[in-house]
């Protein structure tokens, strides 16, 4: 019999655990929806914030051969024109996971209500954006800013509270456990890596704003140990992001504690196609292995 990749993240179902993480393609309904249409089990739309925002000069994104760079900063159209594309997300029956931003926390319950109306299935609390001043890992490096957000997020809404954590730290299960206590439904490991690129010919750093995130290869260890430490440490489910191109990589993440993953930078690279072959080599890697389900599959390695 063929193996089962369904999976479900807490309440939430899907019919595979490839989702597509923040900031890729995701700003508009139609390239999500073409991006399920290409296999995703779901989307979590780009960050959006209270306001519209441009965000940075280019150079905004760096690529290289292990991955990339990136310091966007923020850029989306604001809650109240995004509505609007969640709404059509739904109309087409996908699974959706509104990612917002804020310095603020009475601030965020806000913006998580205006998901919640428009149909999202699920927020996502962006609380570990490298670069991006007030916002991001600058309040969600601390745990009791995470504490205070999640907690006041968790108050207003009723759909499941998903907060994005910061590999920015040294203890990054300090702030999975505070977000747990705070009453989040899931933990989402992990946002981009503070880093840098220096143009030898110009003399100065590649991007406009100096420092960025680094995502894609480069740092999929870093994702896997943080994704196996916080699922020692909570109950809760833990979503897995970081440098996943194919079906071995999703399973890495599962075996360290993942109930689904997130892909971003194998799409910027290879397009959306890339769900397609993931969930197919997922698939056949399950069959060899003798994995008859995703559930099965999760935290063995912490049986070892
Ligand atoms: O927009 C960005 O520059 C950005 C965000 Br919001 C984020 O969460 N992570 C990242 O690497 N870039």
């Amino acid at each position: 019999m063929r193996p089962s990749i369904n999976t479900s993240v807490g309440k939430l179902k899907f019919r595979n655990p490839t989702l597509l993480a923040s900031g890729i393609l995701g700003e508009t309904a139609s390239s999500m929806i073409r991006v399920y249409k290409a296999g995703a089990g779901g989307v979590v739309t780009k960050s959006i914030g209270k306001q519209p925002r441009e965000g940075y000069q280019n150079p905004t994104v760096y690529l290289f051969e292990g991955g990339m760079l990136n310091a966007m900063g923020l850029p989306n159209p604001g809650i109240e024109y995004f509505k609007g594309e969640i709404e059509k997300l739904k109309g087409e029956h996908i699974p959706t996971i509104g990612s917002i931003f804020s310095g603020d926390a009475a601030e965020f319950a806000e913006l998580a209500a205006l998901m919640e109306s428009a149909g999202a299935d699920a927020v996502e609390l962006n609380l570990s954006c490298p670069h991006v001043e007030g916002v991001g890992s600058e309040i969600g490096g601390r745990a009791e800013n995470v504490y205070e957000i999640v907690k006041s997020v968790c108050d207003r809404v009723s759909i499941p509270v998903w907060a994005k954590m910061t590999p920015n730290t040294s203890d990054i299960s300090e702030l999975a456990i505070a977000a747990e206590r705070a009453g989040a439904s899931a933990i989402v490991a992990i946002n981009t890596v503070k880093a840098m690129a220096i143009s030898t010919e110009l003399r100065r750093p590649v991007l406009s704003n100096r420092v960025g995130g680094l995502s894609g290869q480069a740092i999929k260890y870093i994702g896997l140990r943080a994704v196996f430490e916080i699922s020692e440490k909570c109950s809760i489910p833990v979503v897995g992001v970081g440098g996943i191109y194919s079906g071995r990589d999703a399973a890495e993440y599962i075996m360290a504690g993942a109930c689904a993953v997130e892909i971003g930078t194998a799409v910027s690279r290879y397009g959306p196609e890339i769900f397609g072959e993931v969930n197919r080599e997922l698939e056949e890697f399950m069959e060899n292995e003798h994995f008859s389900s995703i559930e099965e599959m999760v935290g063995v390695a912490h049986r070892a």
